[in-house]
């Protein structure tokens, strides 16, 4: 059976709740407070049987200016629209702002009753008509039937149950096989029973004994009863006002706004790319930064707006803007919002979100907005390229691409895998489904191969480098799974060589150093020089070897421990080195302080050794030099230590 759902919409008073009445039989005004007033403050449900068989599910909505909040809850997700108005009043300020809700939301069809004839002639429903046609110029409404009723008399009634009839039947129904998404508008308890939440479905299904999950909370229970319409059923599809009986939820858990959806699918955000339509009637321009409500679905946050293409909105202009949100929501890309202003309560502008899921922009950045327009006005395919693109070199999955893209599952996958085949994208994870653009893989690869052409060079005698020192070079974003994909890769393309645990290029040997034995002879003259010992560019000269190879040892020795680096030119080996360290500590031990005169008549060795010697005990603070003393750190005679 075919679901549509109409939503009312108008001033206070103009007749919406008794036009269901007269429609349905039914009074939605439930609440005490309700009938006291006269007034609807909460929504209102309940559904007709159209003739042609298809179920007609209303909303009817309160036209109090106080409550545009449940006003727009009411008719985010409807499929049809009855702009009420009352004959006998006219065209008033709710019947303007919820045409204009009405509009911001794209509600595809609609129509508008003119109530209480019974109370007007000839000559003032003619004038207001007039009006009516004037306010729904360059409107989804500008060609709907004008209907004119009485809901006392019953007058028109007939007339307005084809007219809905027939637009119902020009309804396209909602696709079942999107994600799972259902507004919460209502949470009571029912006895015997326990928590139910209705609400209308947005997209998929959902069958009994499921497992469902509250967001943004991200509690989970199970379906135990489903109903649509009060009639229990198996199964809900897309378009049906759905009551979901929850097994393992207490109420005080979930709150109208919330989201029903099915685990791991949908993931609540609050930063959103969007395109914002700033109403011509607007009390004043929109200034970067400007904190708004922001509606969407049935919630209702605060969002500080980031003006991305233009220092200032005036009223009637469009503009790419980025909301920083106060709360988390659940959204997606096609999805409608609207914004009230947060001093003086007005709707000023709604608008189409383009990204649930961005990074944070800069502003007046021709880039982002040539993305943010491609977004806006391409294809659902090209919005999967480009955010495939833009996850760079560490992927994404096909759970991240189902919450930037609205396309259902099924759809993502065809194009995801006609991208594979094409070998435009590698997919780097089959059971996550995550993928990586060809283009991005290869950037990858060639920085693995520049990281260890660059170790090579810089120490060309150690064989090669661990996996996880190569990773710690890579991108953060890429995962385990990624680079392991990418080490057998280049290991099988033989771009790589695995060796004892150490990954290198094929091209790098081992310098013929060893076999010469060049790199034991280099740590022996090193330790004979003792305090005096020779430099790389001496040794290459006496024993006639390249100078950047005899250099290279010095590095590589450097790199293993067995010398130590003072600066420049000057070595030390270790063994000699940490006797002249032992022996300075015990000085100054015994003597407290040293002189450089001192120190030299210690190591007997020349200034062009000395002066850097002591620099470098200063330098891995091992003394701390006073004047032209040094005494040792962290001691009595260390003034440092004694203020503190
Ligand atoms: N004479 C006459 N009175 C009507 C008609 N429709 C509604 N009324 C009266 O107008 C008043 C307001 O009607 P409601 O249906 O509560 O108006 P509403 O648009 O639902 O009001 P809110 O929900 O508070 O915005 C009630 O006293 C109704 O009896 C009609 O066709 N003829
Ligand atoms: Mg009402």
């Amino acid at each position: 059976m075919k679901h549509v759902i109409l939503g009312t919409a108008g001033h206070i008073d103009h007749g919406k709740t008794s036009l269901v009445m007269a429609l349905t039989g039914v009074d939605t005004d439930r609440l005490k407070e309700e009938k006291e007033r006269g007034i609807t403050i909460e929504l209102g449900f309940t559904s007709l049987d159209l003739p042609s068989g298809i179920q007609l599910g209303i909303i009817d909505v309160p036209g109090h200016e106080k409550f545009v909040k449940h006003m727009v809850a009411g008719v985010w997700g409807i499929d049809l629209v009855a702009l009420v108005i009352a004959a006998d009043e006219g065209v008033m300020p709710q019947t303007r702002e919820h045409l204009d809700i009405c509009r911001l939301l794209k509600v595809k069809k609609g129509l508008v009753v003119l109530t209480k004839i019974d109370l007007v002639d000839h000559e003032l429903l003619e004038l207001v008509k007039e009006e009516v046609s004037e306010i729904v110029q360059d409107t989804f409404l500008k060609s709907a039937p004008i209907l004119s009723v009485s809901s006392v008399t019953g007058e028109g009634i007939p007339q307005l149950i084809s007219t809905l009839d027939l637009l119902s039947q020009e309804i396209e129904g909602r696709s079942a096989d999107g994600l799972f998404r259902l507004p919460i508008d209502r949470v009571f308890i029912m006895k015997g029973f326990g928590t139910v939440v209705t609400g209308t479905m947005i997209s998929g299904n959902l069958s009994l004994g499921e497992t469902v999950q509250v967001l943004p909370s991200g509690i989970e229970g199970k379906v135990r009863t489903l109903q649509v319409y009060n009639k229990s059923v198996e199964k809900a599809v897309a378009g049906e006002r759905t009551a979901v009986n929850l097994q393992g939820i207490e109420t005080s858990g979930i709150e109208r706004g919330d989201v029903l959806t099915r685990p791991n699918t949908l993931k609540p955000t609050q930063l959103i790319d969007a395109y914002l339509e700033y109403l011509p009637d607007a009390p004043r321009a929109l200034k970067h930064r400007t904190k708004q409500r922001f509606h969407i679905g049935t919630t209702l946050t605060n969002a500080s707006i980031f003006l991305l293409d233009r220092e200032e909105l005036t009223p009637g202009e469009s503009g790419f803007v980025q909301l920083r949100l106060e709360r988390p929501v659940v959204a997606l890309p096609q999805d409608r919002f609207v914004i009230r202003g947060s001093a003086a309560i007005q709707t000023v502008g709604g608008g189409i979100i383009l990204d649930s899921h961005p990074d944070k922009h800069r502003r007046l950045s021709s880039s982002v907005i040539a993305d943010l327009g491609l977004l806006k006005d391409g294809t659902g395919e090209q919005a999967l390229q480009q955010h495939i693109h833009h996850s760079r070199m560490g992927g994404i999955t096909l759970e991240d691409l189902l919450n930037r893209v609205e396309m259902p599952p099924h759809e993502v996958q065809s194009i995801i895998r006609k991208m594979a085949e094409k070998g435009a994208l590698l997919l780097i994870d089959p059971e996550k489904l995550k993928v990586i653009e060809s283009g991005q893989y290869q950037g990858l690869r060639d920085l693995a191969l520049t990281q260890l052409r660059e170790f090579h060079q810089r120490l060309p005698m150690k064989s090669g480098l661990s996996k996880e020192e190569l990773r710690t070079k890579l991108p953060p974003e890429v995962d385990v799974k990624l680079f392991q994909i990418l080490i057998n890769n280049l290991i099988q393309l033989k771009e790589v060589v695995l060796e004892k645990d150490k990954l290198r290029l094929p091209s790098h040997q081992i310098s013929s150093a060893d076999e010469k034995g060049l790199v034991k002879r280099v740590e022996t003259a090193v330790l004979k020089g003792g305090l005096q010992p020779p430099s790389p560019k001496e040794l290459s000269e006496e024993w006639s070897e390249r100078e950047e190879e005899v250099r290279a040892i010095f590095e590589h020795l450097v790199h293993e421990g067995i010398l130590v680096k003072i600066k420049g030119e000057i070595y030390f080996h270790r063994v000699s080195f940490e006797k002249l360290k032992e022996e300075l500590v015990t000085y100054l031990k015994s003597h407290q302080e040293i002189t450089t005169p001192q120190f030299k008549e210690m190591t007997k060795a020349s200034r062009k050794y000395v002066i850097p010697l002591i620099e470098y005990f200063d330098q891995i603070k091992l003394t701390l030099r006073l004047g032209e003393k040094r005494v040792l750190r962290g001691t009595s005679q260390n003034p440092e230590k004694k203020l503190s």
